[in-house]
């Protein structure tokens, strides 16, 4: 005998008071923002609008984004920025006031860009400045920082603009694309970004659902705030198995990070686990307490679960380190990069 009927009661029961929705805003900057936000725009996530915006007419027009903003227009005609961060910055800076409609009544927003181009690299900021203008909305960046093998040019204009989205969020996340091939080497370009594009997907629908979808374990606008208010630098990492086996599952996602960093040094952890309806508290709690070994005991622990009926044992878990220690640029994977992207001159030329 099970605990069925109790166990529905409570869940509706619980639902009637998650019903004060947190409104939330992704918006996506410049080509690959977009992309993400294009990814997002399937999945019809409650609560959540989606903006896009660019100097870049077509990208906007192929966008399945509910809001769109095309800047620059005197500037660059509809044209890209074609990697000037300052003129990315000039154009945001002479649209605030467009800027600032677009971004009125959120309590979280997330701004996404693909570092080492001039729109979300230059505009992306200049959005995430104006948005944390409300101290009462949290501001959490999502940024890619690009494959070494697309030069150093790139690099550097990523570095600026991350030091950019550093002084003008709460929480920046920091995706290395070069750990891609770590995880999936030899991938062709377009496919390793859109893995990224779900990876940072990822990341927004399950803090979205864990927030405004009434689930077994919630996570509350107040719990993020406590999580992400002074963020800093962090990173997330990714891990899919099987609720039999927790000691593999945490060791895989633990080895699938996308940021150089000691997760042990983590002030904050928001661990996101979406599973079939067969994990047990018990386990549940061996996933959390091994994903989060050696973190100080003063730090932030939440945890969202989403059920998922389709995926039985299966498990997925997403977990965001914040005020994470960074060790570093990626060096082993630097000596594969060129045999696994040799069609990225025709992509970048
Ligand atoms: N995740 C993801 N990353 C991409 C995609 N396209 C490009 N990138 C990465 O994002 C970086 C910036 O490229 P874009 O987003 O195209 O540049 P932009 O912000 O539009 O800036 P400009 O085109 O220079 O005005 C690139 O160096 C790539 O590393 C994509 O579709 N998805
Ligand atoms: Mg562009």
């Amino acid at each position: 005998m099970g605990w069925d009927m109790l166990l529905n009661e409570a869940m509706e029961f619980n639902s009637r008071f998650s019903s004060s929705e947190t409104k939330i805003l992704v918006a996506g900057v410049g080509g690959a923002g977009c992309n993400t936000v294009n990814t997002l725009s399937a999945l019809n996530l409650i609560g959540v609008d989606l903006l896009a915006i660019n100097t870049d007419r077509i990208s906007l027009e192929r966008s399945g984004a509910n809001k769109k903003l095309l800047l620059g227009k005197r500037f660059v005609n509809g044209q890209s920025t074609s990697g000037n961060i300052e003129l990315g910055e000039l154009i945001a800076e002479s649209s605030i006031q467009e800027i600032n409609q677009m971004l009125e009544g959120y309590d979280i927003i997330f701004v996404l860009a693909g570092l080492g181009g001039g729109s979300g690299g230059g505009i992306g900021p200049v959005v995430a400045q104006q948005a944390k203008r409300n101290k009462k909305s949290l501001v959490v960046s999502i940024v890619t920082l690009p494959f070494k093998a697309e030069g150093k040019r790139k690099m550097d204009i990523a570095k600026l603009s991350l030091e950019k989205f550093y002084q003008n969020s709460n929480t920046v996340i920091v995706l290395e694309n070069d750990r891609l091939l770590n995880i999936v080497p030899n991938l062709p370009l377009e496919k390793a970004f859109k893995i990224m594009d779900y990876l940072v997907s990822d990341i927004i629908h399950n803090i979205s659902e864990a927030i405004n979808k009434p689930s077994m374990i919630h996570i509350d606008f107040a719990d993020l705030m406590k999580i992400m208010k002074n963020g800093g630098t962090s990173t997330v990492m990714y891990g899919e198995g099987e609720i039999n086996s927790i000691p593999e599952l945490v060791s895989d996602t633990l080895k699938n990070k996308f940021y150089n960093v000691d997760h042990t040094t983590a002030e904050g952890a928001l661990i996101n686990i979406v599973t079939g309806p067969h994990m047990s508290l018990s386990m549940m709690n061996e996933l959390v307490e091994r994903l989060t070994e050696g973190m100080d005991e003063d730090s932030e622990k939440k945890v969202g679960i989403r059920i998922e009926e389709d995926l039985s044992t299966k498990v997925r878990v997403t977990a965001i380190f914040t005020n994470v220690k960074y060790l570093g640029m990626t060096r082993e994977v630097s000596l594969v990069k060129e045999e696994a992207f040799s069609d990225i001159d025709s992509v970048f030329p």
